[in-house]
């Protein structure tokens, strides 16, 4: 019999991938997508099945954090073998901004899963996987972090985030569930959200190499973050709930690079190589030589400005995991390393933003992201 999971955040970076990782196992995936003004399913658009048709393995359900009746229903609907816990409020920064929602969306929503699960008697049947993050060790206390590295949460999103793996330990002491976090560090890919440091780097570097854009502006250069693929880590979603036991898992490459290195390797990519001159709010970034024939720019252009916006209040200066437990005992090995990663985000921007060339050629107004 095919196994069913629910994925909430289907609509997400990692939902996506997971939907498509799922569906090519066998299982019959049901996904909680929110109600929106406008079409939200860009990324799972090429998984969507006729609701019309029999037999379908990919259904897609309304439905929200916050709403712990609708959370209910679809659970006891689907009796679901496993529930991936996606959905959040994502965005660090934008925690700052809507501390609430953040801790009732990231923080209680997780606890509404978990409590269906209780309620409705599914205790013995459904395992859970919680979205933990490296967020959670937020101001240095040991680098590599590991599992038994302590937490020091900086921003909403990460105390919200906080609540949601102890609930989750809680859940599986208190009732015996099969419930587990995956601290699993940033990960990446083409479909990644448009203001996250890395996706907002490649997309502003193929617009600045193809004429449509002439600077990017970020925040701080000098945090340093574990960035793996979105591919690889949404098998490890997978495999942690495939393991004897239920545990908490550490998800990383076990490398870090500062964000400045990620913009010029993003502009290395396209052959454009850059020089950094200034500290702090004055730091720019330079063309020093352009090595494809393809790109115009002028040897000199400022390209990159830092914007004091983007600072957080509070700041993760540096993450770094250490995987040997999911190494060792899940037989975890990453097939995307850095490289890897960037040439695939730059690959998919690049043809992305040829779109917007012929359109601009052709008369018509592209828009700039500042965002
Ligand atoms: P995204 O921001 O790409 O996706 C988040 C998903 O959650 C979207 O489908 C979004 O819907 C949905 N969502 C947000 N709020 C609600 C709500 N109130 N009710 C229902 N759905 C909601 O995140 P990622 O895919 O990158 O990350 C997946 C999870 O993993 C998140 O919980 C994130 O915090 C966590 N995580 C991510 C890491 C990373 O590096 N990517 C690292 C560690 C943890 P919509 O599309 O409508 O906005
Ligand atoms: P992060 O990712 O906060 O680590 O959370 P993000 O890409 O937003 O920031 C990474 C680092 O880059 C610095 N930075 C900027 N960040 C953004 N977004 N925009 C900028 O212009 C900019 N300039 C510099 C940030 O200050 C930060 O230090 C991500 C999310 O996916 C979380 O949901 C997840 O839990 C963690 O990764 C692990």
């Amino acid at each position: 019999m095919a196994k069913t999971a629910l994925i909430t955040g289907v609509t997400g970076q990692d939902g996506a991938y997971l939907s498509e990782f799922l569906l090519k196992k066998g299982y019959i995936v049901h996904g909680l997508k929110r109600r929106s003004s406008l079409f939200n399913t860009d990324r799972i658009d090429h998984l969507y099945q006729d609701p019309h048709l029999e037999n379908r393995n990919f259904i897609l359900h309304y439905g929200d954090m916050t709403d712990s009746t609708n959370l209910i229903r679809i659970i006891q609907e689907i009796q679901p073998d496993e529930i991936y816990n996606l959905a959040a409020m994502s965005h660090v920064q934008v925690s700052f901004e809507t501390p609430e929602y953040t801790g009732n969306a990231d923080g209680l929503g997780t606890l509404r899963v978990l409590e269906a699960v209780r309620l409705l008697g599914l205790t013995n049947k459904t395992r859970v996987y919680q979205a933990s993050t490296s967020e959670l060790y937020g101001k240095v206390q040991e680098v590599p972090q590991s599992e038994t590295t302590p937490f020091y949460p900086r921003s909403p999103y990460a105390v919200a985030k906080m609540y949601a793996y102890w609930i989750t330990v809680n859940y599986r002491e208190a009732y015996n569930m099969y419930a587990c976090n995956g601290i699993l560090f940033n990960h990446e890919s083409p479909v990644r959200g448009e203001t996250f440091v890395t996706r907002k780097i490649t997309r502003a570097t193929s617009r600045i190499a193809l004429g449509l854009q002439d600077k990017l502006y970020l925040g701080n250069l000098d945090a340093q973050r574990d960035w793996g693929h979105a591919k690889d880590y949404v098998r490890m979603m997978w495999m942690i709930l495939q393991a004897d036991e239920p545990e908490d898992w550490v998800i990383a490459t076990g490398k870090t690079t500062p964000v400045r290195d990620f913009v010029r390797m993003s502009f290395a990519e396209v052959g454009i190589e850059l020089e950094f001159k200034g500290k702090g709010v004055d730091e720019k970034a330079y063309v020093k030589a352009c090595n494809n024939p393809d790109y115009q720019l002028e040897i000199g252009k400022e390209v990159l400005a830092v914007d004091s916006t983007y600072f957080r209040p509070t700041e993760v200066d540096l993450l770094i995991g250490d995987p040997s437990k999911a190494k060792n005992k899940l037989g975890w090995v990453p097939e995307y390393d850095l490289n890897g990663l960037i040439k695939d985000m730059m690959q998919s921007d690049l043809i992305l933003m040829q779109k917007d060339q012929y359109l601009k050629k052709g008369g018509y107004k592209v828009l700039n992201y500042f965002e």
